[in-house]
């Protein structure tokens, strides 16, 4: 250990692993934006509770920053390393630590993945219902750090609704045991609630309680092609009254395309402007033909162009990659991204005002839209054409989202829907939280971590 700093914390934790090869430091100092240069101070892979709690420690005494990092699947740049930063991984804390029938709750290290969450509670014969594509690299402490969503969020809600407890070490080193797996709790402030979104700015989190649940009914898989963009809102309405939906999930012709191109395979012989993947409860025959019945009203509406009923597992995984597939398919192109959200009632006008503000300032770029329409959450991918330089691209980006930052507030709506701040979109914090509220947050924050020493530069 070259620097003296790191010394200090190797001999106060002779079993800490710490890293500092150049190869570590650029895979560990990064997450899925790729739009900065990885430049941390060190990697460290506690074990334990104990160590995170000394290594914060340290880092106080030494005014440190750490970046609490887990599967590095963040889309905002909130595990971003760049400025000589400790990264705490906390990959090597991945265990279940305990399972409770009574309380139907899953405690675990926070280091474990969302994937390993689902397979122990389905081991037990419960869900975790929270999912999403990047389940078998994200971490559940990244889940909780940004409240993840997914495509389960119109039936479930998202992560906040699953955490019964946490047990967290604050900016300044304490060990936080938060609402201890209560359901009723009305005892004050629900810290537990503050951590969850806080993005590593007000804690790392060292253990959660999960909450399970029995799974759904048996489901069909529906793929619906729709002629135009105002279906979508009347297709939702017509579904939602009719089924009990697991999902409605929605993305274009440009998106598929990207899908087919990575493997995904065609569904539908004819090609559409917009499609609409949704799950939804079919425990028999009737459940069938109501969603048939559902399917014609949209078809003599003129709302549906085409369908598509998954008659297999497979066929069901198949309709479910060309939605899950989308930001893989993306990703060689290192998109600039949007996500973003309004209530559901406002969906029909905003999407209007937002498809010709992107028509009319992205001309030239291919845009990518889909996402989450039934929890009026959208995600915009904005693709860099080839021969335009990088930064002037992302220049070209900022701008447009600042115009879609004025039009989200003027429909109540959110800059960051389930992605989180991170650095992305700090400059467009305040078109969506009010200057009395940011205030607030800051001040928050200062209680939680005096030193400065979590995430600093990310969420503000
Ligand atoms: C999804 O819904 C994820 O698939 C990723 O939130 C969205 O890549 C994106 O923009
Ligand atoms: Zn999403």
């Amino acid at each position: 250990m070259t620097d003296a700093r790191l010394a200090e914390l190797a001999g106060l934790l002779p079993g800490l692993r710490l890293l500092t090869d150049p190869a570590d430091l650029e895979h560990y100092g990064r997450d899925w934006t790729r739009r900065w240069t990885p430049a941390p101070l060190a990697i460290a892979l506690p074990a334990e509770v104990a160590e995170v709690q000394a290594i914060v420690r340290w880092a106080n005494t030494h005014h440190i920053a750490i970046v609490p990092s887990g599967g590095r699947t963040g889309l905002s740049g909130g595990a971003v390393a760049m400025h000589g930063e400790l990264v705490v991984s906390l990959e090597r804390m991945n265990r279940v630590l305990a399972f409770d029938a009574v309380d139907r709750t899953l405690t675990v290290q926070p280091g474990i993945t969302l994937q390993a969450v689902h397979d122990a509670a389905q081991a037990q014969g419960l869900i975790y219902p929270v999912d999403f594509a990047a389940r078998g690299s994200c971490s559940i402490g990244g889940n909780i750090a940004t409240n993840a969503g997914g495509i389960r969020v119109i039936r479930y809600g998202n992560t906040r609704e699953w955490v019964a407890g946490l047990k967290v070490i604050s900016g300044s080193g304490e060990l936080l045991d938060l609402n201890r797996g209560l359901i009723k709790n009305s005892s004050g402030y629900d810290l537990r609630q503050l951590m969850i979104g806080s993005e590593g700015t007000l804690g790392v989190v060292v253990e959660a309680t999960l909450r399970l649940t029995e799974p759904p009914p048996p489901s069909q898989v529906m793929l619906l092609a729709l002629p135009d963009m105002d279906a979508l809102m009347q297709v939702f309405s017509v579904f939602r009254a009719k089924l009990s939906l697991q999902a409605f999930e929605f993305f274009t012709d440009v998106a598929q395309r990207h899908v087919l191109a990575h493997g995904g395979q065609r569904a539908m012989d004819g090609d559409y402007p917009y499609y609409v993947v949704t799950e939804f409860d079919a425990v028999d025959e009737r459940a069938m033909e109501t969603a048939l019945a559902a399917f014609e009203h949209g078809v003599e509406q003129g709302w549906i162009s085409d369908g598509v009923v998954a008659q297999s597992d497979a066929q069901a995984a198949a309709l479910w990659r060309l939605r899950e597939g989308i930001t893989e398919s993306l990703a060689p192109r290192r998109p600039y991204k949007n996500d973003i959200s309004v209530r559901i009632a406002a969906v029909p006008a905003f999407l209007h005002e937002m498809q010709s503000l992107l028509e009319r300032e992205y001309p030239h770029f291919e845009v990518v839209w889909f996402g989450h329409i039934g929890d009026g959450n959208l995600h915009i991918n904005v693709l860099k054409p080839e021969a335009l330089a990088e930064a002037e691209f992302i220049s070209q980006c900022e701008h447009v989202t600042k115009l879609l930052a004025q039009t989200l507030q003027r429909h109540g709506g959110s800059i960051s829907a389930e992605h989180g701040i991170g650095l992305v979109k700090r400059a467009y914090l305040e078109s969506t939280r009010g200057a009395a509220e940011i205030a607030l947050m800051r001040g928050l924050r200062q209680v939680f971590d005096p030193q400065g020493v979590l995430n600093p530069g990310k969420l503000f």
